[in-house]
């Protein structure tokens, strides 16, 4: 049977990117999806924001050797933590998602698998990350609040350091990740790293800085950017950002057969997804894998890199800072064995976008307006947006 399974970003995306006319661009959908959102938090107003308690965020813990070796963590059992060696790894899930994911799952066994000494906590804020998206975007804050007291209380009241803890965070929990690293700062304690999967820009890219995801959130904020023209953040906003495959369209990621609904679906949301996927693989091999190089431009007209500079996306040791890229596989392993020259990627790209292209006139006439702006805005999009050097 054929897998059929409408996510409602992608129900909604689908609904704002048929409708519109042909020569809408990616952003103009992004645009107007968003403003369908607005109209909806503009009617709840009456509704009051309420802030997110403690009780509404579950912590599962997950380790290898001690017992227990699974357990709910809440204030009053944060003993169980006590002598931890090794990192402790939060893993925080988006908008209308939760911390018993698969994805979540497979990146918690990835940790526990290369990283013996390893505490890995999955967050679970199902319940206020399945309001409207604007709702759901200000409750990040309150998360975040809430992972920053239990990191303060772990250091403060357990003898546990400050540099033990990693953040990892996809989409919303991207910037949930970034506003605990300030929360704990008030307190004088600077996360070591954050990793931010394809962290959401909708309503976060017109924040002022402080407000959002950005690079003095921690010692080190490595960012992964896979979804640039729909959810996620475009421009960087960590120390190091990588944008694989150029960062808005993934490998393995354009399938489209017109009779399966589905594989009109999953594009949509695949790219955004690939981020998680990416890290889960990039754990497993920190080191010669996954290599990205140092670029300061790059787009279909002009590239400029620096291939001798280069850093493994998975290596949580790095201190490097800058804009990195490379290409992956289509499908699991996603590491390349070679580092691809500038000059590859570029022709890949071309070869993308043709395939897009072919791929759309295949279809019907509603479906292959929506799918022709994808392909349309692989030539006028910005891959990397601006470098940082730009802004
Ligand atoms: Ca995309």
């Amino acid at each position: 049977m054929k897998r059929f399974f409408l996510h409602p970003v992608t129900a909604f995306l689908i609904i704002a990117g048929v409708s519109c006319k042909m020569e809408t661009s990616n952003f103009d959908i992004r645009k107007e999806f968003f403003n369908i959102y607005k109209g909806i938090a503009v009617e709840t107003k009456a509704i009051t924001h309420t802030q997110v308690t403690r009780d509404q965020v579950t912590f599962t813990m997950y380790r290898n050797h001690q017992e227990p070796k699974e357990a709910i963590i809440k204030d009053n059992n944060l003993a169980l933590l006590e002598g931890s060696k090794g990192h402790v790894v939060f893993i925080t899930h988006g908008w209308t998602d939760h911390g018993d994911a698969e994805w979540v799952l497979e990146m918690k066994d990835s940790f526990l698998s290369t990283y013996p000494d390893i505490v890995v906590i999955a967050v679970d804020w199902r319940e206020p990350a399945r309001q409207v998206y604007s709702i759901s975007s200000i409750n990040t804050y309150d998360i975040g609040n809430i992972i920053g007291d239990t990191v303060g209380k772990l250091v403060d009241e357990h003898r546990l350091d400050i540099g033990q803890f990693i953040l990892v965070g996809h989409s919303l929990g991207g910037q949930i990740s970034g506003f605990a690293g300030k929360h704990l700062q008030k307190a004088g304690k600077k996360l070591q790293r954050i990793v931010a999967l394809d962290p959401a820009g909708p309503l976060f890219d017109v924040r002022p800085v402080d407000k959002r995801l950005n690079p003095t959130d921690a010692e080190v904020v490595e960012v992964i950017h896979t979804d640039t023209g729909s959810f996620g953040f475009k421009d960087p906003c960590g120390t190091i950002d990588f944008y694989p495959n150029g960062g808005d369209f993934q490998a393995g990621c354009t399938r489209i057969d017109v009779f399966d609904a589905s594989s009109i679906v999953d594009p949509i949301v695949c790219d955004h997804e690939r981020s998680y996927y990416y890290f889960i693989d990039a754990v497993q091999h920190p080191k010669d894998y996954l290599v990205a190089m140092e670029c300061t431009e790059w787009n279909f007209l002009r590239k400029v890199c620096n291939e001798s500079n280069t850093v493994s996306m998975g290596d949580l040791t790095t201190t490097q800072t800058g804009t990195f890229y490379l290409t992956t596989n289509k499908e699991k392993p996603y590491g390349k064995k070679v580092l691809e020259t500038a000059d590859g990627l570029l022709d890949k790209m071309d070869k993308t976008k043709e395939a897009i292209t072919d791929k759309a006139s295949e279809l019907g006439s509603s479906v292959k307006a929506g799918i022709s702006k994808m392909g349309k805005s692989l030539s006028s999009f910005n891959f990397f947006g601006k470098s940082s050097k730009e802004e």
